[in-house]
């Protein structure tokens, strides 16, 4: 019923996406860099905000959750209908790389996401000396994850690398499921 429900809308060319990650990962700095808006003054985000963004005519729902460990504990209020979890990793940040793949795994277990695919963003990758994919791969266990469709890829909040193409993936998946079911 819920797949119906979420092809229903794939239809409709509306998608709800989830975008998490430990907190200073840089997602909201993402998703205003995608926005054009100005990325030099943001600040944690102790809620969430959310932003429609239109893209190849798809309405692209961006759920933005604050990251820091006293809030995560409220993720799971966030997970029912999500089509795409987005995935964003602080690729300077090697000491909590344990964190995250932790975080990642208990993520990957709810009910609630199983229909979701996964987009793993390594940002920050215009920091010179950041982690490689190869790291990031290995650090998440992505190799592991057999329950979710997902892809990782480098990119920068800063520079705006790899933004649309994030993006281009998400909606692709989002074709491509229209058309397997
Ligand atoms: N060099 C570099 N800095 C970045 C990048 N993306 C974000 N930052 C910086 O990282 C810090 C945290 O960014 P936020 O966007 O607030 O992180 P967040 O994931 O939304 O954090 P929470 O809301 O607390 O969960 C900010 O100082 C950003 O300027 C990036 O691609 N490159
Ligand atoms: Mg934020």
């Amino acid at each position: 019923m819920l797949s119906i429900l979420r092809k229903a809308r794939l239809k409709d060319k509306e998608m709800r996406i989830l975008m998490l990650g430990l907190d200073n990962a840089g997602k909201t700095t993402i998703v205003k860099k995608i926005m054009n808006e100005d990325i030099n003054s943001i600040s944690p985000t102790l809620g969430f905000i959310i932003k429609t963004i239109e893209y190849e005519g798809y309405k692209l729902n961006i759920w933005d959750v604050g990251g820091q460990k006293t809030l995560r504990t409220y993720w799971k209020n966030y997970f029912e209908k999500t089509d795409t979890l987005i995935w964003v990793v602080d690729a300077t940040d090697r000491e909590r790389i344990g964190d995250c793949r932790r975080e990642l795994e208990s993520l990957l277990l709810q009910e609630r996401l199983l229909g979701a695919s996964l987009l793993v963003f390594k940002n920050k990758s215009d920091v010179p000396g950041s982690m490689t994919e190869e790291e990031v791969r290995q650090g998440l266990q992505l190799d592991s994850i057999k329950t979710h469709k997902w892809t990782i890829m480098a990119c920068s909040a800063m520079t705006g690398m790899n933004l649309q193409e994030g993006l281009q993936w998400v909606v692709q998946d989002a074709k491509d499921r229209l058309f397997l079911f």
